[in-house]
C-alpha cells in the first residue's frame, strides 16, 4: 500500500482532485508553497493506494496537470520614462510526485 503526495500548481488542482475523487480515490488538498519561487501550490495527499493502483493515479494527475506553455504580457523599460509591452511564452502546470510505502493504515 502507498502514500501518493502530488504537488500540483494551484489552476490544477481542482481538476485532478476532482478526476481522482471520480476514479475512487480519497484525496487531502493542503495549501503550500513553493520554496524557489515562493508561490502558492497545492499538495494533494492520496493515502491507502493499492500497489497495482500507483500507475492509475499518476495517470490520472498526469493528465490533468499536463506541462503546458501559455502566452502572457510583459512589459520593459526604454530608459526614457517609457514602458514597452510585448507577449513572453511561459511554463506552466506539471506536477512532482512522490510515492511511499504505507506500513499501517487505519480509520479509527
Ligand atoms: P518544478 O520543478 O515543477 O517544481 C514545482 C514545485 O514542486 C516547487 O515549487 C516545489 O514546491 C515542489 N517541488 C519540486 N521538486 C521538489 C522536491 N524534490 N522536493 C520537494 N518539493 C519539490 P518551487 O520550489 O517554487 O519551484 C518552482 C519552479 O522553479 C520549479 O518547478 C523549477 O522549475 C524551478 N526551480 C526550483 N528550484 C530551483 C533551483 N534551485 N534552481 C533553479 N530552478 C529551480
Amino acid at each position: 500500500m502507498k502514500l501518493i503526495l502530488a504537488i500540483v500548481s494551484n489552476d490544477d488542482s481542482g481538476a485532478v482532485s476532482s478526476a481522482l475523487t471520480r476514479g475512487g480515490f480519497s484525496v487531502t488538498k493542503l495549501a503550500t508553497t513553493g520554496g524557489f519561487l515562493m508561490a502558492g501550490n497545492m499538495t494533494l495527499l492520496i493515502c491507502g493506494v493499492e500497489d497495482e493502483k500507483v500507475d492509475e493515479v499518476i495517470g490520472i494527475i498526469a493528465k490533468h496537470s499536463r506541462r503546458r506553455t501559455q502566452v502572457v504580457p510583459s512589459t520593459s523599460t526604454m530608459d526614457v520614462g517609457m514602458y514597452s509591452s510585448f507577449p513572453v511564452e511561459v511554463t506552466v502546470g506539471g506536477s512532482t510526485i512522490f510515492v511511499l510505502n504505507v506500513d499501517r493504515f487505519e480509520k479509527v
